[in-house]
């Protein structure tokens, strides 16, 4: 009887439609990726010292003479960016959770023993310029200043990034100094925005039930908000701004936490229609399509990084 009841248990596990969608079982011991908030001192110094490695590091890609690692992955995103093939589509979620896995072990490369970290603007969005993020010894720096040195562009020029020089803007070689710009705080808004991705804004999002539209929602949405808050080279492509990272793996637990919301239907959702130079809708998007790393790492496709315990993720939130 007791035999009985447990192979009917397996049986009945082995019949969950999610288990046919990662049969390699190899994800065991899922790391944990934490808010920076949550992380120790040490952690955030371990990261930030490999985050400048990777801003000090040659070029994998050889670019351009003196181009570094962190240059690569800046050029990567410009590149991929034009034909849009990286975001304004549904490619937009799997490609950049790609990417930052690809940032990740670009980190423990350098030395880095833990895992990608997230901000919380969402926690942080009533009072975002507070945020541990902007701390000048255990965060990233702060908001950049006209110094005249920087073009038409502010300056960071406090944290650990404030000698990194990056060569592009927008795929261009275009040296400058490490920009941000935020937006003022006005009409009751903090400084760097924040109804944009506050709770009641991610409310909407997370009302969506259709992949493509809960994606175009946060894309267009407080995704958006955030960069153009920051301002500076994180408002476009322009500087890829070490603080990428931190947002993008925020985007990333967000499409996460809304495929737990309903984990059978949501963790391979995946529908829309791809871009077309023209503007037109290209065709419709598969879980075989390939997502292009520009040599940074071997190519994936989208199906591998759909859910992240399966595939070739292992992480949890
Ligand atoms: C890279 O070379 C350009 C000249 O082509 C120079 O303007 C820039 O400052 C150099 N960058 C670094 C980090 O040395
Ligand atoms: C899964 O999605 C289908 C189609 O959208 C829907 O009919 C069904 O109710 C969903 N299942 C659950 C458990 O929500
Ligand atoms: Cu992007």
């Amino acid at each position: 009887m007791k035999f009985l009841q447990l192979a009917t248990l397996i049986g009945a596990a082995a019949a969950l439609p999610s288990e046919s969608h990662s049969p390699r079982q190899t994800c065991t011991s899922p790391k944990l990726r934490k808010s920076w908030s949550k992380a120790t001192t040490a952690e955030k110094t371990a990261y930030l010292q490999a985050a400048v490695c990777i801003t000090t590091k040659p070029s994998k890609l050889k670019t351009y003479p003196n181009a570094t690692l962190h240059d690569d992955f800046a050029y990567v995103h410009a590149r991929l960016s034009a034909p849009q093939q990286i975001h304004f589509f549904a490619g937009f979620l799997p490609w950049h959770r790609f990417f930052v896995q690809v940032y990740e072990k670009a980190l423990q490369d350098c030395g880095y023993t833990g895992t990608a970290l997230y901000w919380d603007w969402v926690a942080d969005s009533s009072a975002p310029s507070k945020a541990a993020v902007w701390d000048p010894v255990t965060g990233f720096g702060g908001n950049g200043v006209d110094t005249g040195d920087n073009g038409i562009r502010k300056r960071v020029i406090d944290g650990p990034f404030k000698n990194y020089k990056p060569l592009y803007w927008n795929a261009d070689i275009v040296p400058h100094w490490l920009s941000r710009d935020w937006l003022p705080g006005q009409d009751g808004q903090p400084e760097i925005g924040g109804a944009g991705y506050g709770p009641a804004a991610m409310a909407d999002v997370n009302a969506q039930t259709i992949y493509d539209e809960f994606r175009g929602q946060l894309e267009d949405g407080p995704h958006a908000a955030v960069h153009s808050g920051v301002g500076g080279g994180f408002f476009g492509l322009g500087d890829l701004d070490p603080i990428f990272f931190l947002h993008h793996t925020q985007v990333d637990r967000l499409w996460w936490l809304w495929q737990q919301r309903d984990p059978r239907n949501r963790t391979f959702a995946y529908n829309g229609f791809h871009n077309t130079d023209d503007g037109s809708p290209g065709a419709a998007v598969t879980l075989n399509d390939v997502l292009p790393m520009g040599g940074l790492a071997p190519d994936g496709i989208v199906r591998d990084y759909m859910d992240i315990k399966g595939g070739k993720l292992c992480y949890a939130y």
